[in-house]
């Protein structure tokens, strides 16, 4: 039997740079989550027969999330839901199903690289057919909807069992539970040459991959161990857990500090790679060679080709603004287009419906492609192993090989992260107020060539999206960005984002926190985080 629930606003639902993300406590809030999934399927106009797929990252209260999102999808107008056995889907998986199900739009329950457990974070993120992130008018509208909603629809209904795989109702709507990895499995198979990469391994060639007890593990074991003839054990940490096994899914150099360690290790595997909570997101280390997410994009742009999957050639390359620019050197060389967007996936998705790009990353551990409209942890680690298997080289000697035609970027992320939210504004609104007098001034040996508010023009649908970051460039092709997180749960995380490009070889080795000193110097002293955040050091370097 569908109801209708009396309800009343809450604050605070707006979705930030992917979903809303909050406390699990928060979630728990009677109404709270309700009021949140009727917001978004009042924002979209479902159709008749419309499908929605619906998964997790197996994080604390991804079950009784889906239970409920299932109930009111099924009051609301969807005839079909797909959902991964157990409630699992990456957010690759559940992007490619929409695709493929020519689903009218998807769900996922994930706070991604935040910590879980009963006082970790939850997440929601919607996405729309395309099988991309929802777009800003859309999470706009959801958001406006919060603020006035006052009854949500839900059916009256036991629970479905999610480990079964197979149909069964709610009232008249369908409920499909598949197998999270097959439809995903099948996907890569058809971009990578699975014979020359599973001909790599049986060489003798060795990886270590980690789940961090998130949701790649399956999917990993499956195709890296099953398909491919990874040896067992070459996944680790494999099995989804509740908390991620009491770690933090972030797989970034403080996170997943064990594999650089194991990696510049002299018996290390010639490969290390992890994904975060949610699968979209990869960390790639060779045998002592740390490849920056920046980098990543550019090499796998710059060797797509010899993967089956892109071998026609490249369109085009987007990257969000804070990524390096070292992904524009190599479009301009195979002089293919190149976009530069704000922070988040969403605003990849016109230009990949478009047919204007094909590959595209960010700076904070993702890469992705053409292939689906997320970005895509396993996909980003499978191209990299067929462009080895294909070059038949290390990991060290393609990154070397790079900065020399190329130039390298020396590049570093600061994170304050947690810092009082009124005082991160506020250095933001300073700093913003003296943009304008910026250029020419001297700090040291540094000059100003320009700051501005970065905006973007989608160039697809016309619309526009202003206050994406603060960009200071300097003379000598020096960069410095400050920008605010959106996926935070607690206070305000400001982000430094740090490069200098380097064309001379001979000055490649250096260390990078070594070799940009004196413009993280800059980067603290010029709108005095010290003084104003209270903190003399980051907490995160990425
Ligand atoms: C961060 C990253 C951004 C990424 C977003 C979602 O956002 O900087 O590049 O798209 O997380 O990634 P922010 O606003 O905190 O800087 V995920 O893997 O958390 O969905
Ligand atoms: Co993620």
């Amino acid at each position: 039997m569908i109801k209708t629930i009396a309800t009343q606003p809450f604050d605070g639902q707006k979705p930030g740079t992917s979903g809303l993300r909050k406390k699990v406590t928060v979630f728990q809030e009677p109404h709270y989550l309700e009021n949140f999934v009727q917001s978004l399927f009042d924002a979209v106009d479902i159709i008749p027969g419309a499908t929605l797929v619906v998964g997790g990252d197996g994080r604390y209260h991804n079950r009784a999330a889906i239970q409920i999102v299932l109930k009111m999808a099924a009051a609301n107008g969807f005839s079909r839901i797909v959902v991964g056995r157990g409630g699992i889907l990456s957010t690759p998986a559940v992007s490619h199903l929409i695709r493929s199900r020519k689903a009218f739009g998807g769900i996922v329950l994930s706070a991604s690289h935040n910590p879980g457990g009963p006082d970790g974070d939850f997440g929601i993120k919607y996405n729309v057919g395309n099988g991309g992130p929802a777009p800003e008018k859309v999470t706009d509208s959801a958001f406006a909807r919060t603020k006035d909603i006052s009854a949500y629809r839900i059916v009256e209904a036991s629970d479905i069992d999610l480990d079964k795989l197979g149909e069964s109702r709610i009232e008249t709507a369908r409920i499909e539970i598949v197998d999270p990895v097959e439809d995903y499995a099948t996907l890569m198979a058809t971009l990578f040459d699975f014979p020359r990469i599973r001909a790599l391994f049986a060489s003798g060639f060795t990886m270590r991959f980690d789940s961090m007890h998130a949701v790649t593990g399956p999917y990993a074991v499956r195709i890296l161990e099953g398909l491919l003839g990874a040896p067992i054990g070459t996944v680790i940490n494999a099995q989804p857990l509740e908390d991620f096994g009491g770690g933090h899914p972030d797989p970034n150099l403080v996170h997943a500090r064990h594999l650089y360690d194991l990696a510049m290790s002299p018996d290390g595997p010639d490969l290390c790679a992890a994904s975060d909570g949610d699968g979209d997101r990869n960390l790639i280390i060779g045998k002592g060679q740390f490849v920056t997410p920046s980098d990543s994009l550019a090499i796998l742009a710059a060797n797509a080709h010899l993967a089956p999957g892109y071998r026609a050639g490249i369109a085009g390359i987007a990257r969000s603004m804070p990524t390096s620019r070292a992904a524009d050197r190599v479009a301009k060389a195979l002089g293919v287009n190149f976009y530069e967007t704000p922070t988040g996936w969403k605003f990849f998705g016109n230009l990949l419906d478009a047919g204007k790009i094909t590959l595209c990353g960010e700076e904070s551990a993702g890469t992705g492609s053409n292939h689906v409209r997320e970005k895509d942890g396993l996909w980003a680690v499978l191209l990299w192993l067929d462009i080895l298997a294909a070059r038949k080289q290390s990991v060290r000697e393609i990154v070397q090989d790079h900065w020399r035609t190329y130039g390298r970027d020396f590049y570093t992320r600061h994170d304050y992260e947690e810092v009082d939210a009124a005082a991160a504004e506020q250095l933001m609104k300073d700093l913003r107020a003296r943009l304008a007098a910026l250029p020419g001034q001297k700090f040291g040996a540094f000059e100003i060539a320009s700051a501005d508010d970065f905006a973007y023009h989608d160039p697809v649908d016309g619309s526009d999206s202003r206050n994406q970051g603060i960009r200071i460039l300097l003379q000598g092709g020096l960069r410095m960005v400050y920008r605010l997180s959106g996926t935070g749960t607690a206070g305000a995380t400001l982000r430094i984002y740090l490069e200098r490009f380097e064309p001379r070889p001979e000055h490649h080795g250096a260390e990078t926190q070594a070799a940009l000193a004196d413009l993280i110097a800059l980067s603290t002293s010029l709108p005095d985080i010290p003084g104003r955040l209270k903190r003399d050091a980051p907490s995160v370097i990425t």
